[in-house]
C-alpha cells in the first residue's frame, strides 16, 4: 500500500502537523489547555486525519518515531503558550497502544520535557482503556515509570471499552476523558445522563479529574456544569486548528 511507503519518508520531509483543540475549564469556559491532534500534509492526498494513517504507523512500528516527534512538538508549543502568559497552560498528547507497549516512551517524554522546558505536571498523556487492559501488570509498571517524571495520565475514550473499573483503583491515573459518544446523548437520553453522572461521582471520589469530550450544545454544557464536570472539550469551544488560530479567554458561544 502506497501510504505505508510514504509514511516512512514523511518525518524526514516534515509533512506532519499538529492541530490543537482547546480544553476549557467547565465553570469559566476559558481555555486551560489543548489536545494535540496529529495531521499528515500528504503531497498528493492533502491533509490526512489520523484514522487514515495512525493504524498503519502502529502496525509498522513507525508510530514510535512519529510519536517522539509529536511529544517534542507539543511540548515546544505548550512552552510557547506558557511564555505568552497563559498561566498554567496544559498540553494533552495521545499515546497509542503500540507506543505505550514500547520501552522507549519514557526517554522520549523525558527528552521532550527537557528540550522545551515545559513543566512535567502540565503534560497529560492520553492512553485508551484498551491499551491498559491488554496487559495490566505491564501497564501498571509503565504508568508508574512515567509518573516518576511528574507527568499526568488520562484515560481516553472512557466508557467505550469493556474494561473493569477495578483498574482505576490500582493504576496511577489522574484524569478520565468521557467519550464523546456518551456526551452526545447526555442531554437527550436519561440513561446516558445517569451513566455520565455516575462516572463523575465515581471519578471524584477517587480524586480524579474529569474531561467531557465532544461537547457541542449549550444543553450539554449546562448539564455538565451542573454535574461538576471539571473540563469540557468539543466543537462548541473550537475545532482542532493550527496554533496561530488558537484562541484564549472565554470560548463559550453566547447562550
Ligand atoms: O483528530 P481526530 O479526531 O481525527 O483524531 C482521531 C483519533 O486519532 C483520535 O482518537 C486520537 O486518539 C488519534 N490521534 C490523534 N493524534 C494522535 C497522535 O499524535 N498520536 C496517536 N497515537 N494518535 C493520535
Ligand atoms: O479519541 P480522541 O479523543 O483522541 O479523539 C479526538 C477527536 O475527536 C479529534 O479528532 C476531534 O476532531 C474529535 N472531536 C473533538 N470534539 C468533537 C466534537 O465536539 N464532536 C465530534 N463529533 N468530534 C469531536
Ligand atoms: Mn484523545
Ligand atoms: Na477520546
Amino acid at each position: 500500500f502506497a501510504l505505508e511507503l510514504d509514511l516512512r519518508a514523511a518525518l524526514e520531509r516534515e509533512e506532519f502537523r499538529l492541530h490543537y483543540q482547546p480544553i476549557v475549564g467547565a465553570s469559566s469556559c476559558h481555555a486551560r489547555g489543548a489536545e494535540a491532534l496529529l495531521r499528515w500534509q500528504h503531497p498528493e492526498h492533502g491533509l490526512l486525519e489520523p484514522d487514515r494513517f495512525v493504524p498503519i504507523a502502529d502496525r509498522t512500528g513507525l508510530i514510535v518515531d512519529i510519536g517522539g516527534w509529536v511529544l517534542a512538538q507539543a511540548c515546544l508549543q505548550g512552552a510557547r503558550w506558557r511564555k505568552e502568559g497563559v498561566e498554567g497552560f496544559e498540553m494533552s498528547v495521545n499515546v497509542s497502544a503500540v507506543q505505550f507497549a514500547r520501552p522507549g516512551l519514557l526517554a522520549q517524554v523525558e527528552c521532550a520535557l527537557a528540550q522545551s522546558g515545559f513543566p512535567p505536571s502540565a503534560l497529560i498523556l492520553e492512553i485508551t482503556e484498551s491499551s491498559l487492559m491488554s496487559d495490566t501488570g505491564h501497564a501498571e509498571q509503565c504508568l508508574r515509570a512515567l509518573k516518576t517524571l511528574g507527568v499526568r495520565i488520562a484515560i481516553d475514550d472512557f466508557g467505550t471499552g469493556y474494561s473493569s473499573l477495578a483498574y482505576l483503583r490500582r493504576l496511577p491515573i489522574d484524569v478520565i476523558k468521557i467519550d464523546r459518544e456518551l456526551i452526545g446523548e447526555v442531554d437527550r437520553d436519561n440513561d446516558a445522563e445517569a451513566i455520565v453522572r455516575a462516572a463523575l461521582a465515581m471519578a471524584h471520589s477517587l480524586r480524579l479529574k474529569v474531561v467531557a469530550e465532544g461537547v457541542e450544545t449549550a444543553a450539554q454544557e449546562i448539564l455538565l456544569q451542573a454535574s461538576c464536570c471539571d473540563s469540557l472539550q468539543g466543537f462548541r469551544y473550537g475545532r482542532p486548528a493550527v496554533p496561530a488560530a488558537f484562541r484564549f479567554g472565554s470560548l463559550t458561544p453566547d447562550r
